[in-house]
């Protein structure tokens, strides 16, 4: 039979079953790779310290630090010498803060066409442009993984992109997945793996495949990949990792579950408005408008294209007074290519007045560089969520580098061929200074190191098991497409109490409503509602966590993000949706619900489980997503007491 790539990478890592089953089964994956960022990361070590083993099971493990580089006190350095401590202790990889971005660095160092990788952030499909399966998940799955477990997910559909043509001048892979964001919309990758396929995938440039397959995530898409190629073999050769190239590609004439077609030649330079990234139309459309910021950086668009391009861009010119523009270095390897390049990069950047930022994620994830009140930000980055930036009402664009450099230049919305610049090619650089001195590699004899706790890493809390009765008040009935911004939000303020539960379920749900935490420790815990897409965005376990901490017991919504229902079910939050969607109109704060005998219920008939609301005098019927796996798991009180049971077990 032919196979897409998808169905030969998935084929090659299936745990569960003999033959790839249909969309929608729950399929375990062999995971060979993982990686962590700190902002997650704490959590994910400190589960796989509480599995009591001493050596990860897969081929390759990285902790990353670039989230919490602010370092306004002294938490987010007690959480970057926990991290080393622990990658020291066990045998993983270190990235030292300054090291880069981990999707950046992942990409240059560690990515391998064919294998699987799970890292705990939803930008991990990043390495997809490499063609691997790459795949995001909440911190106890990247531990799981770690311990040599299984990663479990529905099987999801492959969606099939021909890409023809060839993208005109100043076009670029942010352009292309613009475009499908604005075709798909932030739902539109569901349960799918988006494979890009055909001629015109093969002209696109290694950093566009990058860029395209990273905001693949804002599809809601499972992961993204394109063909492993003769781009593929020069990329990996300049990061003198030639030994790890293979090409794949799909079988001609395999069959996708669903297609589409992009003609790259017909695309113009695209622009997502405010507040999300789906919001897109062309630059021209809105071309003129006035802006105080603009920003080049971000797991998306950090490359060294990305800086060269806006280098030229404003080469002997300088920024318009009334723009801010900064700009990230996606790497150490990135940073140090600008600085002693024949072209001058760097020299030419700091003389136009840009604000070179150190080699982390800063401004996309508001940790520094909030614009001003009301103002209007220009960014090359990924997600453009409501008060992400750090400023409530800013209003938070997304383009490509080379829109958003033409933006900085003209002081307006602009698109890059109103500029009279003539276009100039600027590629990956063949000969890179490849140096990994700020990665630090796993030594053999570790039994003799000493895990360092500072102040701000809490123990775990612990979670009991589902009791016979769900009951409790609506804590808060929301909208659709809540994002995890909204739930857990990230930012200077929130960002360093990751590894600090007690501390962060102070902020649960505060965007939404500021007195959501107290009301939840008023009336003892309780239930949410929502509408459709709840949870998109990040692959934060905090969104789940603290909730959990705070005595959430379900959710019920119209429809979930992939990442977040995970993290619900991990942490033992009954996640369910309206069987008729109509009910959800029925229901208000404060409402009371019950769910009798919730355990059997959840046990034999989890699709079709009935809730009383006593305050209106209705009866729902709503329908829980779980496999036989997660109905032990959710009963169990979450993952980890769910292995402790399994363990105990076996011991017995
Ligand atoms: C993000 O872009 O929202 C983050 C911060 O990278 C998150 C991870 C996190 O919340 O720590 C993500 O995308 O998963
Ligand atoms: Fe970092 Fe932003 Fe990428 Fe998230 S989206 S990993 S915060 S750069």
């Amino acid at each position: 039979m032919k196979q897409s790539l998808t169905q030969k990478i998935l084929s090659a890592h299936l745990i569960s079953h003999d033959t790839l089953p249909a969309p929608g089964t729950e399929i375990g994956l062999r995971i060979d790779q993982t990686l962590t960022q700190d902002a997650t990361g704490t959590m994910a070590y400190l589960q796989f310290e509480s599995m009591g083993l001493d050596t990860p099971k897969t081929k390759v493990s990285v902790s990353y630090v670039d989230h919490n580089m602010l370092q306004t006190g002294f938490e987010n350095a007690d959480d970057h010498q926990y991290l080393q401590s622990v990658a020291a202790k066990y045998g993983l990889f270190f990235s030292r803060p300054g090291n880069g971005i981990c999707h950046q660095v992942h990409r240059e160092r560690f990515a391998i066409p064919g294998d699987t990788l799970l890292g705990s952030d939803s930008h991990t499909p990043t390495a997809g442009g490499l063609g691997m399966i790459a795949i995001g998940a909440g911190g106890l799955d990247i531990a799981m993984a770690l311990a040599g477990q299984p990663f479990w997910t529905g099987m999801p559909k492959v969606l099939g992109v021909k890409l023809t043509g060839k993208l005109q001048d100043w076009v670029t892979g942010k352009d292309v997945i613009l475009e499908m964001l604005r075709r798909l919309t932030v739902k539109g990758g569901t349960g799918r793996i988006v494979e890009y396929y055909g001629e015109g995938a093969h002209s696109l440039s290694i950093s566009d495949r990058f860029t395209i397959c990273n905001m693949g995530a804002e599809l809601g898409a499972t992961t993204s990949l394109f063909p492993s190629d003769e781009k593929t073999k020069a990329f990996m050769k300049s990061q003198k990792r030639s030994e790890g190239w293979v090409e794949m590609k799909a079988d001609d004439g395999a069959t996708f579950d669903e297609e589409m077609e992009i003609n790259l030649s017909e695309l113009e330079p695209m622009i997502a408005q405010p507040h999300m990234p789906d919001a897109v139309v062309k630059v021209r459309e809105i071309a003129g408008m006035p802006i105080a910021q603009a920003c080049v950086g971000s797991c998306t668009n950090s490359s060294y294209h990305d800086l060269g391009i806006s280098a030229y861009i404003l080469k002997d010119k300088a920024i318009h007074p009334s723009v801010s523009f900064t700009l990230t270095p996606g790497s150490k390897q990135v940073f140090e290519m600008i600085a002693r390049d024949s072209d001058m990069t760097l020299a030419s950047l700091i003389t136009s007045g840009a604000r070179v930022l150190e080699s982390a994620c800063g401004p996309c994830i508001g940790m520094g560089q909030a614009p001003p009140s009301g103002a209007v930000s220009v960014r090359s980055f990924n997600r453009n969520f409501e008060g992400r930036s750090g400023t409530a009402d800013a209003k938070v664009y997304l383009a490509s580098p080379e829109t958003t450099a033409a933006s900085a230049l003209k002081g307006v919305i602009t698109d890059p061929r109103d500029t009279g610049i003539p276009y100039k090619f600027i590629g990956e650089m063949d000969e890179i200074i490849v140096n990994d001195d700020m990665l630090i590699a796993p030594i053999e004899n570790r039994s003799e190191i000493a895990i360092i706790r500072g102040p701000n890493i809490k123990p775990l809390p612990s979670f009991t098991a589902m009791p016979e009765n769900l009951h409790g008040k609506v804590l808060l009935k929301m909208a659709d497409n809540i994002t995890t911004d909204h739930i857990m939000p990230a930012g200077a303020k929130v960002l360093p109490l990751r590894s600090n539960i007690p501390a962060i379920s102070e902020f649960t749900l505060v965007r939404v409503d500021p007195e959501f935490p107290a009301r939840a420790r008023e009336w003892g815990g309780g239930m949410i509602i929502a509408g459709d897409n709840y949870g998109q965005g990040s692959s934060r376990e905090h969104a789940a966590l603290a909730p959990r901490y705070l005595g959430v017991t379900a959710v019920v919504v119209k429809s979930f993000a992939r990442i977040h229902l995970a993290n619900l079910i991990n942490f033992g939050i009954l996640p369910a949706t309206f069987l008729n969607p109509q009910d959800y109109a029925s229901i208000a704060q404060g409402d009371e619900l019950v769910i009798e005998n919730a355990r059997e219920q959840i046990a034999d008939h989890p699709e079709n489980i009935t809730m009383l609301n006593k305050t209106k005098k209705l009866t729902y019927q709503i329908t829980s997503p779980l496999t036989e796996r997660q109905r032990h798991i959710i009963l169990a009180g979450g993952t980890l007491a769910f292995a402790k049971q399994q363990a105990e077990k076996i011991e017995a």
